[in-house]
């Protein structure tokens, strides 16, 4: 059994308690800290209850680490539990500064095996596995376009015009480079009119517009305020055709005159599978001693694009990304 502590009891900590417990084979929840103890409580069941993470990170009788804690907490956190030898699966974003996924990626690269996951739970998905099988595959030929959006029913606040691009945008940074295997080189982004739900000066929806070391360019409407549900898209345009990202179903309703189906909630719903195959592939990992899923690196690479995303917002200008060069 891979004991697992974890950081941040707050609305994805506790969907990850939740896997954890219930849908991930040969691991248990064995510690749970949380700046408000009765909120880490509230997951932790039969787990114990640290209240200073430093000291879960510590705790001899917990062999890995989970990171759903604040964003601005990652970076301290994974270095720890580099420091201290121990397998960490950190949710997006990496670190808040391009210097912080930086320092990550050199202190896991001066380790002698890597520790390092980040969050990054679509690559688990069942729909985007398929697009990529078959994009692989030549259904469609060399790819040429992307058109993704990113539609929250709404979000909590505080949550501003930067976090969609940093906490949203990120997972199609993520998705496109590891669909299409090339760099995004280039960013622009674009706000136009806001919502009325968007609250005073946050500029929703956005366009950012990403171009791809191979030529292909990829648009994400990012819109966090849709009212109507979670809504993520995908399609891929190739030189012989078509391919469309498939939502979970959800069955057909013949109801009062109308043909419907639901639009999942939220993004807990939508990727509930996806969360729980990134868990499990974490914990197997570990029991196998051969990590895998999206590195330290692709954390790194991430921050750099959302950096650059930001300065375009900010200068209206299109800017290149340049990253550093890989370990
Ligand atoms: C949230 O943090 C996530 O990771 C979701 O996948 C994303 O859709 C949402 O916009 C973020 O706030």
């Amino acid at each position: 059994m891979v004991k697992v502590g974890l950081i941040g009891a707050g609305a994805m900590g506790a969907t990850h308690a939740r896997t954890l417990e219930t849908a991930v084979r040969g691991a248990e929840l064995v510690a749970v800290s949380d700046i408000d103890t009765a909120r880490a409580a509230a997951v932790a069941g039969t787990g114990r209850i640290h209240n200073d993470a430093q000291a879960l990170i510590a705790d001899p009788d917990v062999d890995a680490v989970l990171i759903a804690s604040s964003a601005e907490t990652h970076e301290e956190h994974v270095l720890a539990c580099l420091e201290a030898g121990k397998p960490v699966l950190c949710e997006k974003p990496l670190a808040t500064t391009v210097e912080g996924c930086r320092r990550i990626v050199e202190a896991e690269a001066a380790r002698d095996r890597r520790l390092v996951q980040v969050g990054f739970m679509r690559r688990y998905d069942h729909g985007y596995l398929e697009l990529k099988r078959l994009l692989d595959g030549g259904a469609i030929g060399t790819p040429l376009l992307v058109h993704c959006a990113h539609r929250n029913a709404d979000i909590p606040l505080p949550f501003t015009t930067e976090q969609a691009i940093t906490d949203s945008v990120v997972h199609e940074v993520d998705i496109v480079r590891w669909l299409l295997e090339q760099e995004i080189t280039a960013v622009s982004v674009l706000a136009g009119r806001a919502s009325r739900h968007a609250p005073d000066g946050v500029r929703d929806p956005q366009v950012v517009l990403l171009e791809t070391s191979g030529g292909v360019l990829v648009d994400v409407e990012s819109f966090l305020r849709a009212q109507y549900g979670y809504d993520i898209r995908c399609e891929v345009v190739g030189e012989e055709g078509t391919l469309e990202l498939p939502a979970p179903a959800a069955p057909p309703i013949r109801s009062d005159g109308r043909h419907s189906r639901a639009v999942a909630p939220g993004f807990e719903v939508r990727f509930a599978q996806a969360y729980r195959d990134e868990l499990q592939a974490w914990v197997d990992g570990m029991r196998l001693g051969r990590a895998t899923g999206p590195t330290a690196w692709d954390g790194y690479v991430a921050g750099a694009v959302t950096e650059a995303c930001l300065r375009a917002l900010d200068s209206g200008e299109r800017l290149a990304v340049r990253l550093a060069r890989r370990a």
